[in-house]
């Protein structure tokens, strides 16, 4: 039974893996792996985050951008316009942000709760070939990043659907809520390649416990 035991605890532990960029660097990052191609008319991302950077300082949150083209960047916001994260405090956030090209709805949600939905790049599709990076806003498809962009603090939870979720399913996620079926990046099982002085952990999960309950 072993055998089946290992890789259960080990995709709960990805599950509760984390990135912390201790410092201000334009060299330090991660890229992720995506499942499938980004090759999107449709997305929901969501990630968890906690910074302490303040001000008007412009922090990178998400960048996947293809060899010409900023495909889609997420940002917290320093000058109220656009779509990126309010500042929001030291402590962690949820996250997550949803577009369809059809009608072009654009919804950011912070800890469950949605901002009034907007309209952006109606009829647009997301293009594929291009590289989801954390940690620095990349300028060219190489790199080129500004130390003063980069992220500074902890990032978890990273997940990205092909699709736009319910707003009650992304209500239940920012609770903490388990959902297994995030078929574009699922932290619980994406390969991250660090870079830098980026330092990748392991919470400890109360989770753990009832899983390996559950296999005898
Ligand atoms: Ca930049």
């Amino acid at each position: 039974p072993a055998i089946f035991v290992f890789p259960i605890l080990m995709q709960k532990q990805h599950k509760g893996r984390s990135l912390v960029f201790p410092e201000e660097t334009a060299s330090s990052l991660v890229e992720l792996t995506p499942a499938k191609p980004l090759s999107l008319d449709a997305f929901t991302l969501c990630l968890r985050f906690a910074t302490e950077l303040k001000g008007k300082r412009e922090v990178i949150l998400f960048a996947y951008r293809t060899q010409y083209f900023d495909e889609l960047n997420v940002w917290r916001e320093t000058d109220g316009s656009g779509n990126a994260v309010p500042e929001l405090g030291p402590l962690a956030n949820h996250v997550c942000l949803t577009w369809e090209s059809l009608t072009g709805r654009t919804t950011m949600y912070v800890n469950g709760r949605s901002s009034a939905s907007k309209i952006y790049q109606r009829g647009h599709r997301v293009r594929p070939g291009g590289k989801v990076i954390l940690g620095q806003d990349p300028d060219n498809f190489l790199g080129d990043f500004q130390a003063e962009q980069s992220f500074v603090g902890e990032i978890f939870g990273v997940n990205m659907w092909d699709h736009v979720l319910p707003s009650v399913a992304i209500q239940l996620l920012s609770t903490g809520e388990d959902f297994s079926d995030a078929n574009v990046l699922d932290w619980a099982t994406v390969t991250i390649i660090p870079t830098g002085s980026v330092v990748e952990f392991q919470k400890r999960s109360l989770d753990l416990k009832p899983t390996t309950h559950a296999l005898f």
